[in-house]
């Protein structure tokens, strides 16, 4: 078993810390970063070990990271406050790569979406932080992962890795590829959007997870919204439709059963409500009229790349056993089917919405 302190301790002395490390420890629930907490004898702080498999270029992510902060801080919202080396760097360099954050206290998060006001002020907030970024210069945003929401390439790497199946598993998830064949035509409606220039291309999060945002322990009001590393070029959309795939289920994202994996139109009109409330003034009609599609494609999206990943041998995201990623991709599906289903209803909500903010 791994001594996280004993490990990590050299490691988060590298920066510029007050206080003595006292431990660390893992810390979280993402799926990318070893997130790590750093306690010292003073102050707490987030120490994360860089995923360069995911985000091969850490000077680039790291200088993103400084500017959309900086950006943040300059117009008063709670953000992470990046803490540099000894030696003045952004980020730690060598065999792997580190960073570290203040601890932002006396907030928390959340895996599940159990109180449907705490997801409607989530909702706020991503549209909040999408109104901010609205005036931020893209130019200077490098794109971290390219093509990060091209569904249609997603689905031709999905292809790639099923005609490769290079650990044999082809045959241990026939219906999802089967379900994910029915649908290949459902996929590229945003992606030509943004081609031909009806769906606006803006400065977005692009990984709106609820637990990508830090709510106060007390007021359960958003304060950080966090996880900054896709932050870059993209669609409003993808924003709305990432936090529905996961915060508008009854179920948690692995959930092995799936009869409890249900897509709540309560928890789906919650989030709308907060979110549209921020962004009101600037959505297109074409955007609203695509919200549900928005929710339905980030949905069947995720759930494909869970079942890509499973293919390649789970090389991507982090996993707690094999079939974790199947498991992932199976609750995406039954989520996406059922908003599918359900497209009637949440386009009326929306509109409803609209009609009264
Ligand atoms: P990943 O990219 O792997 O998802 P995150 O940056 O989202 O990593 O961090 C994982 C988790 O760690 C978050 O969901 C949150 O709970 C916690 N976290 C990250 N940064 C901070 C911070 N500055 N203060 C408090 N908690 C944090
Ligand atoms: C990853 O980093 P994290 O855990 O917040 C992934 C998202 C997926 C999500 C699925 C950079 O998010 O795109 O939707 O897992 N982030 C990256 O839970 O690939
Ligand atoms: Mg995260």
């Amino acid at each position: 078993m791994t001594d996280y302190t004993k490990t990590y301790k050299p490691v988060a002395e590298q920066f510029k810390i007050e206080g003595a490390v006292q431990s660390v420890a893992p810390y979280g629930e993402g799926h990318i970063n070893l997130t790590l907490l750093v306690t010292t004898d003073k102050k707490r702080y987030i120490l994360q070990k860089m995923n360069t498999r995911v985000f091969p270029d850490s000077d680039a992510l790291m200088k993103n990271i400084c500017a959309v902060t900086e950006y943040l801080k300059g117009c008063g919202a709670e953000t992470l406050d990046v803490i540099p080396t000894i030696t003045g760097e952004k980020y730690l360099r060598g065999e792997d790569n580190f960073r570290m954050y203040a601890f932002i206290e006396n907030t928390v998060t959340y895996q599940l979406a159990t109180d449907k006001d705490v997801f409607e002020e989530s909702g706020r907030a991503f549209g909040q932080f999408q109104n901010l970024l609205a005036s931020f210069d893209a130019s200077v945003l490098s794109e971290t992962i390219p093509q990060f929401h091209d569904t249609p390439k997603r689905y031709r790497d999905f292809c790639a890795a099923l005609e490769k199946d290079g650990f044999d598993r082809a045959k241990l998830c026939r219906p999802e590829t089967e379900f994910l064949l029915a649908h290949k035509d459902t996929l590229s409606k945003i992606a030509d959007g943004l081609k031909d220039g009806s769906v606006p291309l803006r400065v977005t999060h692009n990984d709106t997870k609820l637990n990508n945002i830090l709510m106060d322990a007390e007021t359960h009001k958003a304060r950080a919204v966090i996880d900054l590393d896709t932050v870059m070029p993209g669609s409003m959309l993808y924003d709305f439709g990432d936090s529905i795939r996961f915060g508008a289920s009854t179920a948690a994202e692995d959930e092995t059963d799936l009869s409890k994996v249900h897509f709540s139109l309560t928890l789906f009109e919650a989030y709308a409500r907060g979110y549209l409330s921020a962004v009101k003034d600037s959505i297109t009609e074409k955007e609203l009229a695509l919200l549900p599609y928005g929710a339905y494609l980030m949905t069947i999206e995720c759930g494909m790349r869970f079942l890509t990943d499973y293919l390649l041998g789970n090389v991507y995201f982090a996993t707690k056993y094999e079939e974790h990623n199947l498991v992932r991709c199976r609750t995406q599906f039954a989520l996406a089917k059922q908003m599918e289903e359900r497209f009637e209803e949440t386009g009326e909500i929306v509109r409803n919405i609209m009609h009264n903010v």
